[in-house]
C-alpha cells in the first residue's frame, strides 16, 4: 500500500535515513557537554554517542513531519527517545539482567565504567531525558509538551518498558511461555517505545485524536515486527557465527516468535502486520512516505 505510487519514486528512504541520523547525532553531540563530575558525563556519552540506527528519533521527527509539524520542534524529544532507549540499553546489559560485554560492537558501558557508573548513568540519561524535552522544545504550546511527557513516561514506567522487562524475566528458562505472553513482553518492552517516539512527535505537531488511534496501530504493528524481525536476525546471526547447529541449540534457550512459529512463519506475520500499519496511514497521502517506508525497512532490514 502507498499513499501514490508515482509519488513514492522520489523518495529515497537510505538518503532520508542517513541525512536524519546525522541530524539526530549532531544534536546529541550537543545535548550533553562534559563537566564535573567528568566520569558520569563520560559514561553518559559513551553509550549515547555509540552508533545505533537511532530508528527512534527517526520515526518521532518523521510523524511530527507527517502531521506537518517542524523539524526542529521534534528534535529535543527525538533526542530523549534516544536517551531512554540508551539508558534500558545500558541497564539490559548489566550482569543483573543480560550481562553482555559487546553493544553495538562496542565494550558495554558497564564493562567500560563499572556496574555502579553504569547504573547511575542510566538513570542520569533517563531524568535528563524528560528534563531535557522540558526545557529544549521551541515553539510549541505547553499543553502539547506537555502531553508528550506524559506519555513517554507511561511508556516507559511499570506500564510500558519496564513491566515488559519484568515478565520477560519471570519467563527466563521456561519452555513453555505462550504467544499471548511473548505478544505482552514485546508490546511493553519494544513496541512502547517506539510507539511512545510516533505519538510524541505526532502531539507535538497538534495531532487530533483520530490520528492518535491510527498511529498508535501503525507503531504497535511496527514494534510487533521489529522484534519478531529482530529475532530472526539473532538466529541467522548467531547460527553464521557458530554453524546452523550449534545456533539453534543456542537460541532455543528463549522462547521466541521464530522459537514458536518457525522463521517463515513469523516472517510472513511480520509482513502482515507491516502491511495493517501501513493501512493506517493511507489518507495521509504524500506525507506518509516517509513512516510507510520505515515501516517496509523494518521487514527488510539485515542489522
Ligand atoms: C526504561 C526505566 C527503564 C528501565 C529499563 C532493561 C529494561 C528496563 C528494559 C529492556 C528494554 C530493551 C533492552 C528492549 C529491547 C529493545 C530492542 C529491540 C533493542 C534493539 O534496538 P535497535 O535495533 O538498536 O534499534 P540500535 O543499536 O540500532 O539502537
Amino acid at each position: 500500500i502507498s499513499p501514490d505510487l508515482s509519488l513514492d519514486a522520489d523518495f529515497d528512504l537510505n538518503k532520508y535515513l542517513g541525512e536524519l541520523k546525522l541530524e539526530v547525532e549532531t544534536a546529541l553531540d550537543e545535548s550533553i557537554a562534559i563537566t564535573y563530575p567528568e566520569k558520569i558525563y563520560e559514561s553518559m556519552r559513551y553509550s549515547l554517542l555509540a552508533g545505533g540506527k537511532r530508528l527512534r528519533p527517526i520515526l518521532c521527527i518523521a510523524a511530527c513531519e507527517m502531521l506537518g509539524g517542524d523539524r526542529h520542534a521534534a528534535m529535543p524529544t527525538a533526542c530523549a527517545m534516544e536517551m531512554v532507549h540508551t539508558m534500558s540499553l545500558i541497564h539490559d546489559d548489566l550482569p543483573a539482567l543480560d550481562n553482555d560485554d559487546y553493544r553495538r560492537g562496542k565494550l558495554t558501558n558497564h564493562k567500560v565504567y563499572g556496574d555502579d557508573i553504569a547504573i547511575l548513568a542510566g538513570d542520569a540519561l533517563l531524568a535528563y531525558a524528560f528534563e531535557f524535552i522540558a526545557t529544549q522544545t521551541k515553539n510549541v504550546p505547553p499543553d502539547r509538551i506537555l502531553k508528550a511527557i506524559a506519555h513517554l513516561g507511561h511508556a516507559v514506567a511499570a506500564t510500558g518498558l519496564v513491566g515488559g522487562q519484568v515478565v520477560d524475566l519471570e519467563c527466563e528458562g521456561k519452555a513453555d511461555v505462550d504467544a499471548d505472553t511473548l505478544t505482552f513482553i514485546h508490546i511493553h518492552k519494544t513496541a512502547a517505545l517506539l510507539e511512545s517516539c510516533v505519538i510524541c512527535g505526532a502531539l507535538l505537531a497538534g495531532a487530533n485524536d483520530t490520528d492518535i488511534d491510527r498511529l498508535s496501530v501503525y507503531a504497535k504493528n511496527i514494534g510487533l515486527a521489529f522484534q519478531i524481525i529482530d529475532d530472526i536476525l539473532d538466529i541467522t546471526a548467531t547460527s553464521e557465527q557458530l554453524g546452523k547447529t550449534a545456533g539453534k541449540d543456542l537460541v532455543a534457550q528463549k522462547v521466541t516468535y521464530p522459537s514458536l512459529w518457525g522463521i517463515e512463519t513469523s516472517q510472513q506475520k511480520a509482513l502482515e502486520l507491516v502491511e495493517q500499519a501501513k493501512a493506517q496511514l493511507v489518507g495521509y497521502g504524500k506525507l506518509a512516505i516517509p513512516l510507510m517506508a520505515i515501516a517496509d525497512y523494518i521487514t527488510t532490514r539485515q542489522s
